[in-house]
């Protein structure tokens, strides 16, 4: 079949706003039909389900950023269009010599500032919520090691543990043998640093990220707003197994947390010397 230029120019935008749409509605509806709660989904493209107030911020921000670009995009589009039917030399043959157009100079150097003024609040009330860290209602340290994480608790009885990475167990690649234990509703402030090289720790869906570097003590905090496991990888290449150090938290109530830690201290009785004289010191 032979279609004109104008058949097909109008099939081929047919096309684009049907793939347009179709993206649109896979983005609002198919992330969080295959989402699970505390870890990736298969074919998710969106950010992970969010369980803290900082990662809830955190969407929102992305949210909102994403509905303006798409409308900057949009309407830097249209102008173009415009520009291509309206001035090209066939349809506008005899070119106006303007120069100069005061107000739309005043319009297009203010309506960019002021977006991004719209832009920077939202987004230093965001930095300082992550870094300005709460009163916290209790510590875990979270050390980074050639291939693993060490935690301890200098708050709760004082012991520390390795949590490597358990093969035969699910998640694959995400589960581990001793995760992490921390009470729903509470602020946990994180301490990280590295004992070897760099690591990054990193848990999605509370929103944190940050690194684990030799000889420094880094702070973050989250706090859980949904029980469940919640799971992060090691996001800084460190070395051979950087793939293979997931981190594993595990949400519960009050009660749980309290029967967990009397449990942990006597399953990890055996804790090395020093390894919190550094961890109180830094508190101070
Ligand atoms: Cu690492």
């Amino acid at each position: 079949m032979k279609m004109s230029k104008g058949q097909t120019g109008r099939r081929l935008l047919g096309y684009a706003v049907a793939g347009f749409t179709a993206a649109g509605l896979a983005l609002v509806t198919g992330g969080t039909a295959s989402a699970e709660l505390g870890q990736p989904a298969p074919w998710e493209f969106k950010l992970q389900e969010a369980a803290s107030p900082v990662m809830e911020n955190i969407t929102w921000f992305h949210n909102f950023l994403f509905v303006l670009i798409t409308v900057i995009t949009l309407f830097v589009l249209g102008l173009l269009i415009a520009v291509v039917v309206k001035f090209n030399a066939k349809a506008n043959p005899v070119p106006s010599k303007t120069t100069h157009n005061t107000l739309i100079e005043v319009a297009w150097t203010l309506i960019p500032v002021l977006i991004l003024v719209g832009i920077a609040v939202p987004s230093f009330r965001l930095l300082f919520e992550e870094l300005d860290i709460p009163k916290a209602d209790l510590t875990i340290k979270a050390t980074g090691k050639q291939w693993y994480w060490s935690y301890a608790y200098p708050d709760n009885g004082k012991f520390e543990f390795d949590s490597l990475l358990a093969t035969d167990k699910q998640p694959r690649l995400l589960a581990v043998d001793n995760e992490i234990v921390v009470p729903i509703n509470k602020v946990i402030r994180v301490q990280v640093t590295g004992a070897d090289v760099i690591h990054s720790f990193a848990v999605p869906a509370f929103g944190i990220k940050i690194d684990a570097i030799p000889g420094r003590l880094n702070e973050t905090w989250f706090k859980a707003t949904k029980p469940g496991w919640f799971y992060g990888q090691c996001s800084e290449l460190c070395g051979k197994d950087h793939a293979f150090m997931p981190i594993a938290v595990h949400v519960v109530s009050d009660q749980e947390f309290a029967a967990w830690v009397q449990a942990a201290q006597k399953k990890f009785a055996s804790v090395p010397a020093n390894s919190f004289a550094s961890t109180a010191a830094a508190a101070q």
